[in-house]
This record gives structure tokens, C-alpha cells and sequence, in this order.
């Protein structure tokens, strides 16, 4: 039912219905796209800001991407009907529109491309589905194949869905001499200056075809008549009707009349995608539109997703383990780093963190990326909401709303790209500022730390404004009260990170930040502790929340995590707080990041408690917040528990595990429903969503927590800590331009750790002196603790 390719290149799912919303995603530098196991599509594009060229059929608000997105019988996709002449029996491929059960299915989401083979009829249908470098245009390749033993008649139509593209103005035509079908709009809008910004839209949607077809249709709801969507009028006849749409929701509908003889096989080409004209369309079709265009484009996209592939392949013992991380997970991580999650305005703490994970794929682009925040530092030293990408984008959504957390995520990222790349010259940098001045990166991140600082209250705990991590705490502080505990510790981390680096590099600070650190350990210990964990915060009315006392939302997930990452618990306090995230938060399908889910408003709180109870941030396996908790457990040695938490990021391995999920192990989703003694029937739920902060920091624990393969100032210190019911390991990881092959062996033989380095025993788990460029072999001997 589900398994990966041998090559791994792809991962099968050969059932329509056994998860109906699951997915593969593509992307470049200027779309992407989710296309569902049933057909069903969700593109974008960027002109710079987020559009789409295939719309619904109501007016849609201008938004980000949606968890748990529904799916319905007008939801654009991209359909293929097959009609047999003499039978008149239909069905569609991949699956929508006509359902056909009685068909073999199998959906391959891949590394580059995305693909299909349906068998139904004694026709064997293969859909393949890619994206070039660069250009915004959707590459299908279709082909039919007559499995029969007769030979056959039939009709082959292409469905893609322009949709309601305008309220003002939309109409569509076959163009001939284009060799496609073109809707165009103008993208609606009420204040004249619009009309100059939006002249350069490519309001055209174009379905380009390689062989001329007998017949098309542009009109969609002639095409689908009375019979709807699964029986369309349409095919009742034997010619589509070949008309034009005028102020008429547009389609692109296509139709080939086939004679195919015993075992013979047609093939076909399209191009879906916007424009802004003619010209642009040529182009494309002239670029792509044939055998060899898409066999160049293939081969370049491929490039591409190679070169994000990471510096780490591993063989452990865990199957599900090595496919997801060998295949998947750097492309995720490669993903949010390369296109930013497709805004022109990421979040301040997105575009850090997403950047940490690049720090790992591409170095360079992640060393730009810092800067690039830092030259938007405000005069006060605090970071801007959202970072700027381009010239004439501006702050959206969620960054027009003040949050406070920005500066922490600085000296957080900026550790693990040091630790990568241990380019220290970085931190001398000097960067020129929005704020009109010229000071270097260690001097900005300073000012930062020092705007944390004094972002306090009276009793030295962390404003929250209206949010911190947490982008639906929106109540807690909005009266300019309100402290957020998870802030005040992650602050006295970044402090903490940031004095030793300063340290390590002979930077002067203007402040001892090591000293704000434990000053604000002491007041969250003193406000914050409720005895079993840490409160989550302080309302404006000075009311301490995330308590026991609480009925809902009593523990919350975010300042344990960060605690421990501060120094700002004890080793008994820290052991009580791991046994109550065990008792109250672990599920299943990953530790929740709040719990028991808020199932009214709370109005100190804020917005986060009228989500759904165990959707997004109010108690799901919220990954972000789990993968957390798991890189504190990977710095204080909890192995094992890390382990259980990490693995169940991944879908599987058992089958009732994958079919709550309703997701396929390609991708780490933003969160999972949580909830699970509120409502069991939905805990594990997949939200679908590829977008999260998640994976940059899954693949930093990886690094430096499981494999333990960190590097340390000029060094790489070996601190492995594989789960216990692990003999043995083997891992090949980059590092500063090495290549290191490394067997991890546990044996009772010996005690504690050895490292051998090319045969040659280590005296300590720190190595010093690789050389780029070079392989080394690295035997890890994990002895007992005696
Ligand atoms: O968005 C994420 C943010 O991209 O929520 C995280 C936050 O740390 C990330 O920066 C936790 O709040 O309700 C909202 O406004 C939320 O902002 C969500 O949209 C949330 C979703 O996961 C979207 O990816």
C-alpha cells in the first residue's frame, strides 16, 4: 500500500482512498506546488507576491498556506478523462473527477517530479508531473498505453482549471496559432494606483499542448453540463464543442481521439502556468514543449535538488529512519532556505531558523541571509517582525502585529551555522543598516542581546506584546504587561550562546550578558516555578498561566525546553519537568506542545486558545515546538528519549500508524492533532502543511545530538548518542569540506567512548585538523558506563 522506491527516488502509495489528502510538493525559485495523491492542486506563484493561475470557483482572500486544506469536487486540479469510443464507459486519471474504483492506482510523489500510473480499463495511464529551474510553468507528460490485447478507440481529455480567475473581467479562446488554450483576466482591484503596480501580472493562464488535438473546450460549465463533474456532459458527445468563454468561468479542456493497436502507446506533452502574454507563451513552448525540452528540464530540476542533498546519509538500524533522511529531509530543509517558503516578508524567526538549516545545504546562502536580517536591525536594536526580500515588499499578516522574540533566534542560528562552518570571520563583519549605521555582526548581535535586556519588567521577565514564538498568544501582554516565561528563558540562552561566543573570539560586549542570564534564571525561577514545571507566562492582570492549577492549558511545552537549553533548572527540577511533559504531553504521535487543548476563548491568553483543541498551536504536535524539547533532551544525554520523540516526526512505520496520520513519509508536516485524551479520533492527524521551522532544527539534532558529529571552534567533537537497542551505526557525513565515513560500534568490551581517526586512536572525542577535500574513516566505539 505504501513503500519507497528502491532507489529511493520516490515513495509509492497505491491507494486513492487509504489517505485521500495525501501529497507530494515541487518547488523553484518561483513556484511551487502541492499536488494531491487524487489529482486535486494547490500553486503558487511569485510576481513578487504570492499569486495563482489556477483559482477556485469562488472569489478567494489573499492568504498563506492552509493546514488541513479541504479538498472539494471543484477544487482545481489537473484531471485526465479517457472515454472508450465504443463502450462510452469513462473513468479519470489520476482519480478525480469520476472515482473509478475498480482501477490499480499508484501515486509516486519523488525528489523531482511527481508521477502516476492507473490502470483501468486494460489502459494503462502514466502521468508525470515536473517544474524546470526556473520558469513558472507546470511540465505534464501523459501517456496511454493499451494493455487490451484488441486494439482500441478512445478519448483522452485533459481537464485543467483555469477557475474563477476575475470578477471584473475573464474570458478564454483556443489560439491556434499558440497551439493553446489561453484564459486571461485582469486581476481585480478598486484604487487607481493598482492599475500601475498591477500591469506587469501575468493574467493570462495557459494550457499549451505539443500534438494538436481534434477537439477543445473553454467553457466550464458547459463542459460539465447536468451531469456533473464526475459524468460532464461533455463526453456524452463525440466532439468537444469547440467555443469560447466570454465573462465565463474559463477551462482548459482538450480532447484526442486515439486509435491505439495492441500494446502500442501514445505520448503527450503540456505546459500549464501563467503569463503575462503571447510572447511569454511562445516562449515557453519553444523552451520546452517537446521530447527534449522536458528531458533538459528534468535533468536540470534534478541538478537542483541534488545540490541541496545535505551532509549527511546514514544506515541505522531504523528503516524508516534512513529512507526519510537520506531522501527527504534535507530537500524540506533545502526548500525553506532556498525560496523562503515562497513571501517576499518572512517572519524575522522563519527566515533565522530556516537559514540555520541552510547553514547545512548551502553555507554561503545562509552566511548572506544574517546579514541580510541584520542590515534591518532597528535603531533600538530590536529586530524587525518580518524581513524584507525584495525592493517593494512589505511587512504582511501576522508581521504587522508586534511580537518580541525576533533578537533571540540571532545568537541561536548563528551557533549552529558557526559550528558548521566554523566561519568566524563572520561575527566581523561589518553590515550598514536601515538604522544608518555601520557596525559589525558581533556589534549588532550585541545590541540586540542588550535590547532583550531591557525589553523586561520590573521583575525581570520578558514583555511579550502581542506574541512571542507563539504568533497566536496574542492577549497576554497586549495592555504592555504581560511576560512570557518561555521568552525570559530563551533569552538567557541567547544570552548565554552569545557570551560564549564573544568569549570564544575575543569580542568585547558592551554588557555581561552572562550575568543577565542567571538574573533572569533567578526571576523565572522565582515567579515561573509551579513546583512540577515552568508557568508559560504572566497575563497583563498579573495572572500566572501554564500552571497546575489551570483546567486548560496547564502545561505548555515551549519553557521546559527552553529551560533546560538556559541552565535555568536544577537537576531535580529538570527531572520533575521531564515527568510531567511524559505524564501530560507525550502522545502517540509526538509530544504536544500544550495541554489539556483550550476548548473556549481565553481572553488573557489570546487567539491561540479559539483554535481548534489539538489543531495548530492550541495542543497539537506542534513539531516546531517538539523537535524543541528533543534538542534540549540531545544536550543533557536523554538519548533515548529524544530518540522515541524524533521518530514519531515521521509517518509510520506501521500501517494504522500511517493512516492516522493520513500522510506520507516525504516530508515532517507542522503539526500532527493533538488533544489526545480530548479527542483520540483525530490525534495524529497530519495538517499537511510543508511549511515549518521544524526540519532545520530535526536536521541539526541529527548533527550534533544522535550522530554527534558537531563541530567545536576549529574542531569536530564526537558525542554519539544512539538509542540504546542500537549495536551498530554507520553514517557518512560532510564537514567543512571533509568527507567522514563513520562506523558507530556499542560493545560491552570496553568502557566509555573511543575514536579512532584512519586507524589511529584518539586520545580525546575531540578531533582536530581535517583537511577539505579529504575522506577519513572514524571508528566510534561505544563502550559501557562503567
Ligand atoms: O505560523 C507559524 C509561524 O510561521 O506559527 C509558529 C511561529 O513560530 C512561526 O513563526 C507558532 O506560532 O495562527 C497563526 O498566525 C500562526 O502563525 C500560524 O499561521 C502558523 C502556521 O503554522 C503557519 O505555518
Amino acid at each position: 500500500m505504501l513503500f519507497p522506491a528502491t532507489d529511493g527516488s520516490s515513495y509509492h502509495l497505491t491507494s486513492p482512498v487509504l489517505m485521500p489528502r495525501a501529497a507530494g510538493f515541487l518547488w523553484n525559485r518561483q513556484m511551487m506546488i502541492q499536488m494531491n495523491c487524487r489529482g486535486f492542486a494547490v500553486a503558487q506563484f511569485m510576481q513578487p507576491e504570492p499569486a495563482k493561475y489556477a483559482y477556485a470557483p469562488n472569489l478567494e482572500a489573499k492568504t498563506f498556506m492552509q493546514p488541513e486544506q479541504p479538498y472539494y469536487a471543484h477544487h482545481p486540479g489537473r484531471f485526465f478523462y479517457v472515454k472508450d469510443e465504443n463502450t462510452g464507459e469513462i473513468f479519470s486519471a489520476p482519480y478525480e473527477p469520476v472515482r473509478h474504483r475498480d482501477s490499480e492506482f499508484c501515486f509516486s510523489p519523488g525528489k523531482s517530479d511527481i508521477r502516476w500510473t492507473v490502470k483501468c480499463s486494460d489502459l494503462e495511464i502514466n502521468l508525470r508531473l515536473a517544474l524546470p529551474v526556473d520558469d513558472v510553468v507546470e511540465l505534464w507528460e501523459v501517456s496511454v498505453k493499451n494493455l487490451s490485447g484488441r486494439s482500441r478507440n478512445i478519448s483522452l481529455y485533459p481537464y485543467f482549471t483555469p477557475g474563477y480567475m476575475s470578477w471584473m473581467n475573464q474570458s478564454a479562446e483556443y489560439r491556434k496559432e499558440l497551439g493553446a488554450i489561453v484564459a486571461s483576466c485582469v486581476t481585480p482591484y478598486q484604487k487607481y494606483p493598482d492599475y500601475f503596480k498591477n500591469q506587469h501580472f501575468k493574467d493570462k493562464t495557459y494550457f499549451l499542448h505539443e500534438r494538436d488535438p481534434a477537439a477543445w473546450q473553454v467553457q466550464r460549465e458547459a463542459f460539465e453540463g447536468e451531469g456533473g463533474l464526475h459524468n460532464p456532459d461533455a463526453l456524452q458527445h463525440e466532439q468537444l464543442a469547440c467555443d469560447d468563454a466570454r465573462y465565463e468561468t474559463p477551462l482548459a479542456a482538450l480532447q484526442y481521439r486515439l486509435n491505439i493497436a495492441c500494446d502500442a502507446q501514445e505520448t503527450f506533452r503540456f505546459a500549464f502556468g501563467p503569463a503575462l502574454d503571447d510572447a511569454e507563451i511562445k516562449h515557453i513552448r519553444e523552451r520546452y514543449l517537446s521530447e527534449q525540452g522536458f528531458a533538459i528540464a528534468r535533468e536540470e530540476y534534478a541538478d537542483y535538488i541534488a545540490s541541496g542533498s545535505g551532509v549527511l546519509q546514514i544506515e541505522t538500524p531504523d528503516d524508516g529512519l534512513n529512507n526519510f533522511v537520506n531522501h527527504w529531509l534535507a530537500r524540506q530543509v533545502f526548500y525553506h532556505g532556498d525560496v523562503n517558503r515562497l513571501s517576499t516578508d518572512p517572519q524575522t524567526r522563519n527566515y533565522l531558523q530556516d537559514n540555520m538549516g541552510m547553514s547545512y545545504i548551502k553555507p554561503a546562502v545562509a552566511r548572506h541571509a544574517f546579514v541580510h536580517a541584520l542590515s534591518q536591525q532597528e535603531a533600538s536594536g530590536a529586530m524587525p517582525d518580518g524581513i524584507l526580500l525584495h525592493e517593494d515588499a512589505e511587512l504582511k499578516y501576522i508581521n504587522q502585529v508586534p511580537h518580541t522574540d525576533h533578537c533571540v533566534w540571532l545568537p541561536v542560528c548563528l551557533k549552529a551555522y558557526l559550528d558548521e562552518t566554523g566561519d568566524f570571520a563572520l561575527l566581523r563583519e561589518t553590515v550598514s543598516g536601515s538604522d544608518g549605521k555601520i557596525l559589525t555582526v558581533a556589534e549588532r548581535i550585541s545590541a540586540a542581546m542588550s535590547w532583550l535586556l531591557s525589553s523586561r519588567d520590573e521583575r525581570g521577565l520578558s514583555y511579550i506584546a502581542q506574541g512571542d514564538w507563539c504568533d497566536p498568544m496574542n492577549m497576554v501582554g497586549y495592555k504592555g504587561k504581560g511576560v512570557s516565561g518561555w521568552l525570559s528563558v530563551a533569552t538567557a540562552y541567547a544570552l548565554n550562546l552569545w557570551a560564549d561566543i564573544c568569549e570564544q573570539n575575543t569580542i568585547n560586549t558592551p554588557q555581561d550578558f552572562r550575568a543577565g542570564a542567571d538574573e533572569i534564571n533567578a526571576s523565572v525561577n522565582k515567579h515561573l516555578w509551579d513546583g512540577d514545571w515552568y508557568g508559560r507566562g504572566i497575563t497583563d492582570d498579573n495572572v500566572t498561566f501554564g500552571i497546575s492549577k489551570d483546567k486548560e492549558g496547564r502545561i505548555f511545552l515551549n519553557p521546559q525546553s527552553w529551560a533546560i537549553l538556559a541552565g535555568t533548572c536544577t537537576d531535580e527540577q529538570r527531572a520533575k519537568m521531564i515527568k510531567a511533559v511524559e505524564a501530560q504531553l507525550e502522545t502517540p504521535y509526538g509530544v504536544a506542545m500544550l495541554a489539556p487543548a483550550f476548548t473556549a476563548m481565553r481572553e488573557d491568553v489570546g487567539r491561540v486558545t479559539q483554535k481548534h483543541p489539538g489543531s495548530a498551536e492550541n495542543g497539537s504536535v506542534y513539531n516546531h515546538a517538539a523537535i524543541f524539547y528533543i534538542y534540549s533532551l540531545y544536550t543533557i544525554g536523554e538519548a533515548d528519549r529524544a530518540y522515541k520523540l524524533l521518530r514519531q516526526m515521521i509517518p509510520g512505520p506501521d500501517m494504522q500508524d500511517f493512516e492516522q496520520r493520513g500522510q506520507m513519509p516525504i516530508y515532517i508536516p507542522n503539526y500532527y492533532r493533538g488533544a489526545y485524551h480530548q479527542y483520540p479520533r483525530t490525534a495524529g492527524r497530519s495538517s499537511q502543511l510543508f511549511n515549518t521551522g521544524t526540519v532545520s532544527w530535526v536536521y541539526r539534532s541529527l548533527a550534533e545530538g544522535l550522530f554527534g558529529l558537531k563541530g567545536d571552534g576549529s574542531g569536530l567533537r564526537i558525542e554519539p548518542q544512539l538509542p540504546a537497542d542500537w549495536p551498530s551505526a554507520h553514517v557518512t557525513r560532510r564537514f567543512r569540506g571533509a568527507q567522514l565515513h563513520v562506523n558507530y560500534r556499542r560493545t560491552n568490551d570496553v568502557a566509555g567512548l573511543q575514536v579512532w581517526l584512519d586507524g589511529v586512536q584518539q586520545t580525546s572525542n575531540r578531533i582536530e585538523g581535517l583537511e577539505a577535500g579529504k575522506d577519513y574513516k572514524l571508528e566510534v566505539v561505544i563502550g559501557d558506563e562503567r
